[in-house]
């Protein structure tokens, strides 16, 4: 029989390009800086890499603003490199997914200079979202959308007329009404698809379609999001995925809850959809245990896959999260033997298995559109987008075999570095490589039923197991978020996030059991 699909329980690790590994010196990560470094992925125990946009881009919004869909930025490399990667990661056992981005294209992609070329009326206005404006000489926008990064969804071109953008000014929203849109992504998917790539991530999989009419957003609605003709879309994309066996389309789904996001993954639309429960949920055992519950319901519901996330490009590192410094970081590590107990598959984001935290750049260094729509008071993502510490003492830690990385890398990661780590069998790494190894090796972890059993207050203690009345497959994730020290329940201890005290497990920690 046809083995159970592969991503249905595996491990993806988020590789933000421009950050992981730079093999020519200026600074900024790249595709041959990611294949030499293949081999601590391999080390690390991951299944798949998810590959962050490395299309030509002029970067304004860290190349989420593409230029051409079906390329290399010079900066990450060239096709051929790209081949090489995705060669080489095979080879090794590890599958590649690159993320598309659908919902807009870049300022800088030839549709977008002819639309403003051609005019109000043509055709090549079509591709994109262009209205007139309200009010005398249509001087006010077309409606009321603000944009995901701050100021007015819309922007006025010369002419008069107004597009539509949900992110930056200069990431235009395509009209997904529009023929030549759909067939121009389906050439996007097929081109990656037929090079090998064995899935995609499909980014704001929740924008893409629009209500008709553009409606005000009134009280308690948003109409940017979450449109139901969006569904028609997935199913479009689902229906190329399927052939190409082994595929996998996984979504950036936001939307206001589990009800709305399981839609997206019903039998004939995305595979997996990222759940960002765990990262909105604060480090207190009872909101934990729910946020699990209501994401293994909203699932169930559809018959798809959970999935666990700690972080990404996107949003604060877990570390910082939960206040920084021993404590943050005990935390995080308590969080990894969380997520990487439950059934389901899991995405980690690079630097997370090193234990890294959220870094204050200096304001010159910020590149996040963010920073500048939202006047500045918003620091923005970059914090989190800090170059990985590879080896060596001193920033930026084998990086780069150049002299600085695109973000500076502070000092104080010197202790972080893979290559200090590798050796301490208590670091972070060693942690993830350990609860890695057991995940993948050890009958305990097969089951896809999860239930709790008593706890002392602030602590819980979760079974995962496979329905069969045979128990001895069980696994037991206990997790303390009280002040005291815990005694687990009985068993034999296969790994604990923090060292034992007198036999018990301490405040701040994460212990699995068979
Ligand atoms: O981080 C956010 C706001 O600052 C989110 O709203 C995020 O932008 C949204 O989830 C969509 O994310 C994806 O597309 C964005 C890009 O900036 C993100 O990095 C990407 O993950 C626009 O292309």
């Amino acid at each position: 029989p046809e083995a159970r699909d592969w991503w249905r329980d595996a491990v993806f690790y988020q590789v933000h390009l421009r950050s992981f590994a730079d093999s020519d010196g200026d600074g900024i990560g790249d595709l041959e800086g990611l294949r030499s470094r293949l081999g601590y992925l391999e080390l690390l125990g991951v299944d798949a890499v998810w590959l962050t946009p490395f299309y030509r881009s002029p970067m304004a919004d860290n190349g989420y603003d593409v230029t051409d869909p079906r390329s290399v930025d010079p900066v990450f490399g060239d096709l051929d490199a790209f081949d090489a990667v995705l060669a080489d990661a095979q080879e090794t056992g590890i599958r590649v997914i690159v993320d598309v981005v659908p919902n807009h294209s870049g300022d800088l992609h030839p549709w977008f200079g002819e639309a403003l070329a051609e005019g109000r009326g043509g055709a090549a206005r079509e591709r994109y979202v262009f209205r007139d404006g309200r009010g005398p000489d249509g001087a006010r926008p077309p409606n009321d959308w603000q944009g995901e990064f701050g100021g007015p969804a819309w922007t006025r071109v010369p002419d008069g007329q107004w597009y539509l953008h949900l992110f930056s000014p200069r990431q235009p929203d395509l009209n997904w009404d529009n023929a030549e849109v759909q067939a121009d992504f389906e050439l996007t998917l097929r081109f990656w698809l037929d090079r090998g790539v064995d899935g995609v991530r499909v980014g704001t999989a929740h924008g893409l379609a629009k209500p008709a009419g553009l409606p005000d957003a009134t009280d308690g609605t948003d109409p940017r999001f979450d449109e139901d003709g969006v569904h028609e879309i997935h199913r479009r994309i689902r229906k190329v995925l399927d052939g190409y066996p082994r595929t996998v389309a996984v979504g950036e789904i936001h939307v206001p809850d589990g009800a709305r996001f399981a839609r997206y993954l019903r039998p004939d639309e995305l595979h997996l959809g990222v759940d960002s429960g765990l990262i909105r949920t604060e480090f207190d055992a009872d909101a934990l245990q729910a946020a699990v519950d209501e994401s293994l319901a909203t699932v169930a519901e559809v018959g798809a896959p959970a999935t666990w996330t700690l972080g990404d490009h996107d949003t604060g590192r877990q570390v910082s999260r939960h206040g920084g410094g021993d404590r943050g970081r005990a935390r995080a590590r308590a969080m990894a033997l969380v997520e990487l107990a439950l059934p389901g598959a899991v995405f980690l984001y690079n630097g997370e298995e090193l234990g890294l935290d959220d870094v204050e750049l200096p304001t010159e260094s910020l590149t996040d559109p963010r920073v500048r729509l939202s006047g500045g008071t918003d620091r923005g993502r970059d914090g989190v987008r800090v170059p990985i510490p590879w080896e060596g003492t001193d920033p930026p830690f084998s990086f780069s075999t150049g002299e600085t990385s695109w973000l500076p890398i502070p000092g104080r990661w010197a202790a972080l570095t893979v290559e200090a780590q590798l050796e301490d069998t208590a670091s972070t790494l060693s942690l993830y490589r350990q609860a890695l190894e057991l995940r993948q090796s050890h009958p305990a972890f097969t089951g896809d039923h999860v239930e709790w059993f008593g706890a002392p207050a602030g602590c819980f203690a979760l079974r995962r197991h496979s329905g069969d009345e045979d128990e001895d497959g069980a696994l037991i994730c206990a997790l303390n978020t009280s002040a005291a020290p815990i005694s687990l329940p009985p068993g034999e201890v296969l790994l604990t996030s923090a060292p034992m005290v007198d036999g018990r497990l301490p405040p701040d920690a994460a212990a699995w059991l068979v």
